[in-house]
């Protein structure tokens, strides 16, 4: 039988960058050097010492995730992550969304972190469909959990309303089957 692991997956409306909690993943791009959505707003809340670690990375590729110190945020680490950009669902989009996922939970389980939130990844500028985005993000957040003991909560941080009822839908839907 399954374990339920539903229960550490709540799902919340709000700003990634004013959680408290051990890690916050951030949606960037390959070069790590910042950008706008969610990756403007996390650069901007934690101060340019987090533009200068990440410089220090040699950049990450889609799917993967590497971790930094918060500076100035309530969090303690930043697990950044690069999701695909849509291109119509023929270009491998939903497994590497998937991998941004798992590779973001690995990282947490690395560092220490009990507690992770997520953004909607690639939800915005990269323009992933939405429903089919929070799918994929719940089967894989579950997925892990089942195999995983080491992390207590994962947060799902959605920005709008829209987004935060079709998540809570996405969650009911898959725990009940
Ligand atoms: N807190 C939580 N969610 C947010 C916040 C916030 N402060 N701000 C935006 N969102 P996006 P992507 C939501 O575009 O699609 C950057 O320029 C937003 O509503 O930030 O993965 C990077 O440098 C959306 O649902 O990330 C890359 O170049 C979700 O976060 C590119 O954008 C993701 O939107 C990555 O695009």
């Amino acid at each position: 039988m399954k374990k339920n692991v539903f229960y550490k997956i709540n799902v919340k409306q709000g700003d990634i960058t004013k959680e408290k909690i051990d890690a916050i993943v951030n949606a960037a791009n390959p070069s790590l050097l910042g950008g706008g959505g969610v990756d403007g707003a996390i650069h901007s809340a934690a101060g340019p010492e987090l533009l200068k670690e990440c410089a220090t990375l040699g950049g990450c590729l889609t799917g993967e995730a590497k971790t930094t110190a918060a500076y100035l945020l309530p969090t303690k680490f930043v697990i950044h992550t690069v999701g695909p950009v849509w291109q119509g669902g023929k270009n491998d989009e939903d497994s590497l969304l998937k991998n941004a996922y798992t590779n973001s939970l690995k990282e947490a389980v690395r560092v220490g972190a009990k507690s992770v939130a997520f953004p909607a990844i690639s939800t915005g500028v990269y323009g992933f469909p939405h429903e089919r985005a929070a799918k994929i993000a719940v089967q894989t957040i579950a997925a892990f959990l089942e195999k995983n003991n080491e992390i207590d909560e994962v947060r799902l941080i959605c920005f709008t309303r829209e987004s935060k009822d079709l998540l809570e839908k996405v969650l009911i839907e898959l725990k009940n089957g």
